[in-house]
Protein backbone atom coordinates (compact mmCIF):
# COMPACT_ATOMS: atom_id res chain seq x y z
CA UNK A 1 0.00 0.00 0.00
CA UNK A 2 1.69 3.26 -1.08
CA UNK A 3 1.69 6.02 1.48
CA UNK A 4 -0.23 9.46 1.80
CA UNK A 5 0.99 12.70 2.33
CA UNK A 6 -0.77 16.05 2.79
CA UNK A 7 1.27 18.54 1.73
CA UNK A 8 -0.16 22.45 1.99
CA UNK A 9 1.15 24.92 -0.28
CA UNK A 10 1.65 22.84 -2.96
CA UNK A 11 0.69 25.23 -5.58
CA UNK A 12 4.47 26.73 -5.92
CA UNK A 13 8.07 26.68 -4.01
CA UNK A 14 8.74 24.01 -1.54
CA UNK A 15 5.24 22.42 -1.49
CA UNK A 16 4.69 22.07 -4.84
CA UNK A 17 8.35 20.22 -5.44
CA UNK A 18 7.48 18.21 -2.45
CA UNK A 19 4.10 17.30 -4.00
CA UNK A 20 6.52 16.06 -7.21
CA UNK A 21 8.95 14.56 -5.46
CA UNK A 22 6.67 12.26 -3.32
CA UNK A 23 4.27 11.43 -6.30
CA UNK A 24 7.35 10.59 -8.50
CA UNK A 25 8.72 8.09 -5.43
CA UNK A 26 5.24 6.53 -5.43
CA UNK A 27 3.19 7.92 -2.60
CA UNK A 28 -0.51 9.40 -2.90
CA UNK A 29 -0.32 13.07 -2.40
CA UNK A 30 -2.82 15.30 -1.17
CA UNK A 31 -1.81 18.72 -2.17
CA UNK A 32 -3.39 22.08 -1.00
CA UNK A 33 -3.59 25.63 -1.80
CA UNK A 34 -5.69 28.33 -2.98
CA UNK A 35 -5.16 28.48 -6.67
CA UNK A 36 -7.00 25.82 -8.18
CA UNK A 37 -5.80 25.96 -11.31
CA UNK A 38 -2.61 25.57 -10.15
CA UNK A 39 -3.30 22.57 -8.31
CA UNK A 40 -4.94 20.74 -11.64
CA UNK A 41 -2.16 21.73 -13.62
CA UNK A 42 -0.30 19.88 -11.13
CA UNK A 43 -2.20 17.16 -11.37
CA UNK A 44 -2.00 16.88 -15.03
CA UNK A 45 1.69 16.38 -14.92
CA UNK A 46 1.25 13.70 -11.80
CA UNK A 47 -1.03 12.24 -12.38
CA UNK A 48 -3.53 9.89 -10.56
CA UNK A 49 -1.38 9.91 -7.33
CA UNK A 50 -2.29 13.17 -6.53
CA UNK A 51 -5.93 14.83 -5.20
CA UNK A 52 -6.13 17.96 -4.99
CA UNK A 53 -7.86 20.03 -2.53
CA UNK A 54 -8.14 24.18 -3.42
CA UNK A 55 -9.28 25.94 0.09
CA UNK A 56 -7.90 29.08 1.75
CA UNK A 57 -6.26 27.55 4.90
CA UNK A 58 -7.43 30.20 6.88
CA UNK A 59 -10.69 29.11 6.65
CA UNK A 60 -11.02 26.41 9.46
CA UNK A 61 -14.50 25.70 8.03
CA UNK A 62 -13.51 25.42 4.32
CA UNK A 63 -10.48 23.04 5.62
CA UNK A 64 -12.78 21.03 7.41
CA UNK A 65 -15.05 20.64 4.62
CA UNK A 66 -12.06 20.14 1.95
CA UNK A 67 -10.61 16.97 4.36
CA UNK A 68 -14.60 15.28 4.47
CA UNK A 69 -14.38 15.25 0.68
CA UNK A 70 -11.05 13.04 0.52
CA UNK A 71 -11.84 9.43 -0.65
CA UNK A 72 -11.82 6.04 1.85
CA UNK A 73 -8.48 5.43 0.45
CA UNK A 74 -6.75 8.93 1.20
CA UNK A 75 -8.35 9.18 4.68
CA UNK A 76 -5.28 7.78 6.64
CA UNK A 77 -2.64 10.38 6.04
CA UNK A 78 1.02 9.07 6.83
CA UNK A 79 2.78 12.60 6.73
CA UNK A 80 1.79 16.14 7.10
CA UNK A 81 3.80 18.87 5.83
CA UNK A 82 2.76 21.82 7.35
CA UNK A 83 4.46 24.35 4.82
CA UNK A 84 2.41 26.71 3.63
CA UNK A 85 2.82 30.19 4.43
CA UNK A 86 4.17 33.89 3.83
CA UNK A 87 6.05 36.95 4.99
CA UNK A 88 4.26 39.96 4.23
CA UNK A 89 6.37 43.35 4.24
CA UNK A 90 9.56 44.00 5.58
CA UNK A 91 8.89 47.67 6.96
CA UNK A 92 9.33 48.24 11.12
CA UNK A 93 6.84 47.06 13.69
CA UNK A 94 6.16 50.87 13.70
CA UNK A 95 5.16 51.38 10.76
CA UNK A 96 3.96 47.76 9.69
CA UNK A 97 0.47 47.03 8.32
CA UNK A 98 -1.40 45.69 11.23
CA UNK A 99 -3.59 43.65 8.39
CA UNK A 100 -0.45 41.94 6.91
CA UNK A 101 0.58 41.26 10.63
CA UNK A 102 -2.96 39.53 10.84
CA UNK A 103 -2.57 37.81 7.99
CA UNK A 104 1.01 36.09 8.36
CA UNK A 105 -0.53 35.26 12.28
CA UNK A 106 -3.63 33.49 10.86
CA UNK A 107 -2.06 31.47 7.83
CA UNK A 108 1.77 30.57 9.69
CA UNK A 109 -0.48 30.03 13.13
CA UNK A 110 -3.80 29.67 13.43
CA UNK A 111 -4.46 27.46 10.19
CA UNK A 112 -1.01 25.26 10.58
CA UNK A 113 -2.13 24.63 14.66
CA UNK A 114 -5.92 23.66 13.11
CA UNK A 115 -4.81 21.36 10.42
CA UNK A 116 -2.64 19.66 12.93
CA UNK A 117 -5.34 19.05 15.82
CA UNK A 118 -7.71 17.95 12.83
CA UNK A 119 -5.20 15.43 11.58
CA UNK A 120 -3.53 14.21 15.12
CA UNK A 121 -5.50 11.45 15.52
CA UNK A 122 -5.26 9.66 12.40
CA UNK A 123 -1.28 9.95 12.35
CA UNK A 124 -1.01 8.48 15.68
CA UNK A 125 -3.23 5.55 14.50
CA UNK A 126 -0.83 5.55 11.67
CA UNK A 127 2.30 6.37 13.83
CA UNK A 128 3.07 9.09 10.85
CA UNK A 129 4.81 12.00 10.88
CA UNK A 130 4.99 16.31 10.91
CA UNK A 131 7.11 18.58 9.32
CA UNK A 132 6.66 21.93 9.68
CA UNK A 133 8.38 24.10 7.72
CA UNK A 134 9.60 27.53 9.76
CA UNK A 135 12.26 29.59 8.90
CA UNK A 136 15.88 30.92 9.96
CA UNK A 137 13.58 33.92 11.01
CA UNK A 138 12.76 32.18 13.85
CA UNK A 139 15.64 31.96 15.46
CA UNK A 140 18.16 35.20 14.15
CA UNK A 141 16.11 38.42 13.97
CA UNK A 142 16.59 40.93 11.14
CA UNK A 143 15.10 44.36 10.46
CA UNK A 144 11.55 43.77 9.06
CA UNK A 145 11.22 40.72 10.17
CA UNK A 146 9.32 41.27 13.09
CA UNK A 147 5.55 39.55 12.81
CA UNK A 148 6.88 36.76 10.15
CA UNK A 149 9.73 35.41 12.48
CA UNK A 150 7.51 35.43 15.44
CA UNK A 151 5.46 33.28 13.28
CA UNK A 152 8.23 31.04 12.98
CA UNK A 153 9.64 31.00 16.05
CA UNK A 154 6.07 29.36 16.84
CA UNK A 155 6.39 27.31 14.63
CA UNK A 156 9.63 26.24 15.78
CA UNK A 157 8.59 25.92 19.34
CA UNK A 158 5.32 24.33 18.45
CA UNK A 159 7.02 21.56 16.83
CA UNK A 160 9.24 20.87 19.65
CA UNK A 161 5.89 20.60 22.19
CA UNK A 162 4.68 18.38 19.72
CA UNK A 163 7.18 15.79 20.15
CA UNK A 164 6.90 15.94 24.01
CA UNK A 165 3.28 15.50 23.63
CA UNK A 166 3.71 12.85 21.23
CA UNK A 167 6.06 10.51 23.29
CA UNK A 168 5.54 6.95 23.34
CA UNK A 169 3.36 7.11 19.85
CA UNK A 170 5.85 6.82 17.46
CA UNK A 171 5.05 10.00 15.60
CA UNK A 172 8.02 11.85 14.31
CA UNK A 173 7.92 15.84 14.30
CA UNK A 174 10.60 17.66 12.92
CA UNK A 175 11.14 21.67 11.99
CA UNK A 176 12.86 22.44 8.72
CA UNK A 177 14.17 25.75 9.23
CA UNK A 178 15.31 27.11 5.80
CA UNK A 179 17.50 30.09 4.84
CA UNK A 180 17.71 32.16 1.58
CA UNK A 181 15.44 30.28 -0.52
CA UNK A 182 14.44 31.14 -4.36
CA UNK A 183 10.94 30.86 -4.60
CA UNK A 184 7.51 33.19 -5.14
CA UNK A 185 7.73 33.93 -1.63
CA UNK A 186 9.89 37.58 -2.20
CA UNK A 187 7.26 38.23 -4.73
CA UNK A 188 4.71 37.88 -2.64
CA UNK A 189 6.38 39.86 0.39
CA UNK A 190 7.06 42.42 -1.68
CA UNK A 191 3.05 42.46 -3.31
CA UNK A 192 4.30 41.44 -6.59
CA UNK A 193 8.02 42.91 -6.40
CA UNK A 194 9.43 40.83 -9.38
CA UNK A 195 12.48 42.64 -9.82
CA UNK A 196 13.26 43.50 -6.10
CA UNK A 197 12.88 39.47 -5.99
CA UNK A 198 15.26 38.66 -8.63
CA UNK A 199 17.86 41.60 -7.01
CA UNK A 200 17.57 39.14 -4.00
CA UNK A 201 18.28 36.39 -5.23
CA UNK A 202 21.09 37.43 -8.09
CA UNK A 203 24.51 35.74 -7.91
CA UNK A 204 23.64 34.42 -4.41
CA UNK A 205 23.04 30.68 -5.70
CA UNK A 206 20.21 30.39 -2.99
CA UNK A 207 18.14 27.24 -2.22
CA UNK A 208 16.12 26.00 -4.37
CA UNK A 209 12.42 24.35 -3.69
CA UNK A 210 13.83 20.77 -5.02
CA UNK A 211 16.81 21.27 -2.29
CA UNK A 212 14.16 21.47 0.31
CA UNK A 213 11.79 18.71 -1.15
CA UNK A 214 15.33 16.73 -0.73
CA UNK A 215 15.63 17.54 2.61
CA UNK A 216 11.44 16.73 3.54
CA UNK A 217 12.25 13.43 1.84
CA UNK A 218 15.41 12.67 3.91
CA UNK A 219 13.17 13.66 6.89
CA UNK A 220 10.60 11.37 6.46
CA UNK A 221 11.75 8.44 5.01
CA UNK A 222 14.32 7.87 7.86
CA UNK A 223 14.36 4.69 9.61
CA UNK A 224 10.74 5.17 12.55
CA UNK A 225 13.59 4.67 14.84
CA UNK A 226 14.66 8.13 14.17
CA UNK A 227 13.65 11.89 14.47
CA UNK A 228 15.68 15.01 13.16
CA UNK A 229 14.40 17.42 15.84
CA UNK A 230 15.25 20.73 13.95
CA UNK A 231 17.09 20.78 10.19
CA UNK A 232 18.66 24.71 9.30
CA UNK A 233 18.93 24.65 6.08
CA UNK A 234 21.38 27.55 4.67
CA UNK A 235 22.41 28.47 1.38
CA UNK A 236 26.74 28.73 1.26
CA UNK A 237 26.64 32.08 0.65
CA UNK A 238 24.53 33.40 3.65
CA UNK A 239 25.29 33.55 6.90
CA UNK A 240 25.73 35.72 10.29
CA UNK A 241 25.91 39.01 10.56
CA UNK A 242 26.87 41.43 13.77
CA UNK A 243 24.61 43.53 16.23
CA UNK A 244 23.35 46.90 15.19
CA UNK A 245 24.71 49.80 17.90
CA UNK A 246 22.65 53.32 17.69
CA UNK A 247 24.86 55.96 19.06
CA UNK A 248 23.28 58.87 21.07
CA UNK A 249 19.53 59.43 21.96
P1 LIG B 1 5.77 30.33 -2.12
O1 LIG B 1 5.18 31.69 -2.08
O2 LIG B 1 6.41 29.89 -3.39
O3 LIG B 1 4.68 29.25 -1.67
C1 LIG B 1 3.80 29.50 -0.61
C2 LIG B 1 2.67 28.51 -0.65
O4 LIG B 1 1.80 28.78 0.49
C3 LIG B 1 1.81 28.62 -1.90
O5 LIG B 1 1.54 27.33 -2.40
C4 LIG B 1 0.53 29.27 -1.42
O6 LIG B 1 -0.60 28.78 -2.13
C5 LIG B 1 0.46 28.78 0.04
N1 LIG B 1 -0.39 29.66 0.83
C6 LIG B 1 -0.12 30.92 1.26
N2 LIG B 1 -1.20 31.44 1.87
C7 LIG B 1 -2.18 30.49 1.81
C8 LIG B 1 -3.53 30.44 2.24
N3 LIG B 1 -4.12 31.47 2.87
N4 LIG B 1 -4.24 29.32 2.02
C9 LIG B 1 -3.67 28.25 1.40
N5 LIG B 1 -2.39 28.24 0.98
C10 LIG B 1 -1.65 29.36 1.16
O7 LIG B 1 6.85 30.32 -0.94
P2 LIG B 1 7.79 29.16 -0.34
O8 LIG B 1 7.66 27.89 -1.07
O9 LIG B 1 9.13 29.76 -0.17
O10 LIG B 1 7.14 29.04 1.11
C11 LIG B 1 6.76 27.83 1.71
C12 LIG B 1 7.06 27.93 3.20
O11 LIG B 1 8.45 28.07 3.38
C13 LIG B 1 6.42 29.12 3.90
O12 LIG B 1 5.91 28.69 5.15
C14 LIG B 1 7.59 30.09 4.11
O13 LIG B 1 7.41 30.91 5.22
C15 LIG B 1 8.72 29.09 4.32
N6 LIG B 1 10.07 29.58 4.10
C16 LIG B 1 10.45 30.13 2.89
C17 LIG B 1 11.76 30.54 2.71
C18 LIG B 1 12.21 31.22 1.47
O14 LIG B 1 13.24 31.96 1.53
N7 LIG B 1 11.57 31.00 0.35
C19 LIG B 1 12.78 30.34 3.75
C20 LIG B 1 12.26 29.76 4.97
C21 LIG B 1 10.98 29.39 5.11
P3 LIG B 1 -1.76 29.72 -2.76
O15 LIG B 1 -1.20 31.09 -2.95
O16 LIG B 1 -2.13 29.03 -4.05
O17 LIG B 1 -2.85 29.66 -1.75
C1 LIG C 1 12.44 33.07 4.89
C2 LIG C 1 13.86 33.35 5.19
O1 LIG C 1 15.47 35.15 6.00
O2 LIG C 1 13.75 35.81 4.41
O3 LIG C 1 11.83 32.48 5.98
O4 LIG C 1 13.17 35.34 6.70
S1 LIG C 1 14.05 34.99 5.60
Amino acid sequence: MPKTALITGATSGFGRATAQRFAAQGWNVIATGRRAERLQTLRDSLGKRVHTLAFDIRDADAMQAALATLPEALQGIDLLVNNAGLALGTAPAQSADLGQWRQMIDTNITALVALTHALLPGLIERRGAIVNISSIAATYPYAGGNVYGGTKAFVSQFSLGLRSDLHGTGVRVTSIEPGLAETEFTLVRTSGNQSASDQLYAGAQPITDTDIADAIWWVATLPPHLNINRLEVMPVNQSFAGFQIHRGQ
